[in-house]
């Protein structure tokens, strides 16, 4: 008996959210980094194809999964302390060397290019494929409760962009690269970047007590 694709993953949205005020994290791991590439240009194309502009998509790398959750956890404080300052606060009486113009006297408001709004929302992009100890097990479950942990604790949608395969061949597939008989499968990349506009778009409005 054949399986009945259409009851499985995710269904499109009825609502095309607007990403165009949106301000969006990547952080993504090295480890099998041919899959990662993939899955963080699925996210791009999807976050940009919504509306959020190139200059408000920030991308980091850490060297595997089980840093994402420190690397998310610290954007996002990051990204509130940036909203905070101000550029003159940054700037002012600082004297460059070089600018004659510059010379302890307080920078113009917008001469240096600070972000002005916190993280809507982060994607954490990983892929762990199982090896022969245990190690997959372990970065698994502390790396998932971690990143939910983050969100419930900052308000900021994490995206649970990280790919948890028995094989190498799972994880291509689910990255669009797959190389066996069932295709080339599908970018889950592409789902995280809808979700992290979508999560972006409803925090917002629920933060100020909207509610559809
Ligand atoms: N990181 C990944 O992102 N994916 C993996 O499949 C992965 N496998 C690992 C297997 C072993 C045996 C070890 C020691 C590390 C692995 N890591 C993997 C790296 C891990 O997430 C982390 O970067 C390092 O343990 C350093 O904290």
């Amino acid at each position: 008996m054949s399986t009945d694709k259409t009851i499985k993953g995710l269904v499109k949205s009825d609502v095309d959210y607007d990403g165009s005020s949106l301000r969006v994290a990547i952080v993504h791991a090295r480890w099998n980094k041919v899959i990662i590439d993939a899955l963080v240009a699925g996210a791009v194309e999807k976050l940009k194809e919504r509306g959020v502009k190139e200059s408000n998509i920030v991308i980091e790398s850490v060297p595997g999964s089980f840093e994402l959750p420190l690397a998310c956890s610290r954007m996002i404080a990051g990204s509130h302390i940036q909203t905070g300052s101000n550029v003159t606060d940054l700037l002012g009486g600082l004297n460059f060397g070089g600018s004659p113009s510059r010379t302890g006297t307080p920078a113009p408001a917008g001469v240096a290019n600070m972000p002005s709004q916190p993280f809507d929302a982060v994607i954490a992009i990983g892929v762990l494929i199982k090896g022969a100890t245990m190690h997959f097990e372990y970065i698994c479950d502390s790396v998932s409760q971690a990143l939910m942990r983050i969100q419930l604790d900052t308000g900021v949608p994490v995206v649970f962009g990280v790919l948890t395969a028995l094989t190498d061949d799972q994880a291509l597939e689910r990255a669009g690269l797959g190389r066996g008989a069932n295709g080339k499968g599908h970018n889950h990349g592409e789902d995280w970047g809808l979700a992290a506009v979508e999560m972006g778009s409803h925090v917002r409005r629920w933060n100020q007590g909207q509610f559809a």
